[in-house]
């Protein structure tokens, strides 16, 4: 697969007519997503909506019109039978023949628009399961199953990382306003000396991921240990970081959030996915996240998620197989 070849040729070469649509349609809804977080402080779209999503969290205008977006552009093909979407409570019903299913994050660390930080948008497609009315059993399917996931940045450049299932490949954003592939078929680190976690949270997490962050601070200790620590509170900029650097980024469950914060459907899956893809490796502290059955198209996780060796040296401390 070289290099600078377009999306749509590259989906023509690697997926089926229905499944490309749906991944065209997003990604040109990111296209004209990206159009507005670049001129965002120019226009009334940042700051609060003054409501709150179905998480309880502050929703940020942008969120809600990234999310408009993304139906619109949905509804324009015939591929895409149903959506759910952080900022949606429920299943939205979209093409009734259609084939796939989207789950999304439209506009993923909208807490960072405000100050021009790294933000995103996150997307696993499942192939529908069931014949009749779609429902929520069409999206609990294991991350196993994905069809395909992406997450496009809108960064210092508006990357697309996309896998469908033969590796994970990324996609820049050109002048021009098409996506052209600029890194194909990326491999992260099998070891890295990067980890990324909330510090600030550390009187809430149990005392095995404080072992775990005293083994990464360790001085002078292999392999490359003190880790070096980059927290950007926007998993879509903290996650490129990690498939491009190497590493680990965590966010456990704790004191405060039981379940972990992140969710299972449309953040932690299809970044597992990729990375996977990527050949690194991802877990909720005790099984893979793409062996995780959902149950509830809302549901939270615990994610521990980077370079497959320290991926599983966190595990060996957090699961107290080792000593830190
Ligand atoms: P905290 C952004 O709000 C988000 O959902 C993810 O993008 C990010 O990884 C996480 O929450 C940051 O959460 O609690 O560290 O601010």
């Amino acid at each position: 697969m070289s290099k600078g070849i377009s999306l749509s040729k590259y989906l023509e070469q690697n997926t089926n007519e229905q499944l490309a649509e749906v991944i065209e349609a997003i990604a040109q809804g990111t296209v004209a997503i990206n159009e507005k977080v670049r001129v965002a402080g120019l226009s009334d779209i940042v700051g609060v909506a003054g409501t709150t999503n179905v998480q309880g969290e502050t929703v940020q205008k942008l969120d809600l019109l990234a999310n408009d977006i993304i139906i619109e552009y949905l509804q324009k093909g015939n591929a895409c039978a149903a959506l759910v979407s952080e900022e949606t409570d429920a299943v939205l019903p979209l093409k009734a023949n259609g084939s796939y299913v989207v789950a999304i994050d439209p506009l993923d660390g909208s807490s960072n628009i405000d100050i021009a930080a790294p933000i995103g948008t996150i997307f696993a497609i499942w192939k529908r399961k069931s014949q009749g009315e779609v429902n929520d059993s069409d999206f609990l399917q294991k991350g196993k199953e994905l069809a395909a996931a992406g997450y496009v940045l809108f960064g210092s450049s508006t990357i697309l990382m996309l896998s469908v299932g033969n590796g994970t490949d990324a996609f820049t954003l050109s002048a021009e306003g098409k996506y052209l592939l600029s890194h194909p078929k990326l491999s992260i680190k099998k070891e890295g000396n990067i980890y990324s976690v909330n510090q600030g949270n550390m009187f809430k997490y149990d005392e095995r991921i404080i072992d775990f962050i005293n083994w990464c601070d360790a001085c002078n200790a292999a392999p490359n240990r003190p880790f070096g620590l980059r927290y950007i509170g926007s998993m879509v900029g903290d996650l490129h970081r990690t498939i491009l650097k190497g590493g680990i980024f965590f966010y456990p469950a704790n004191k405060g959030e039981k379940k972990g914060k992140l969710r299972l459907l449309y953040e932690c899956i299809p970044m597992s996915f990729l990375v996977t893809q990527a050949g690194g490796a991802s877990s909720n502290g005790e099984i893979p996240i793409l062996e995780i059955q959902p149950e509830e198209i809302h549901e939270r996780t615990a994610i521990f998620i980077g370079s497959e060796k320290t991926v599983e040296q966190c595990l060996q401390i957090i699961q107290q197989k080792v000593s830190a």
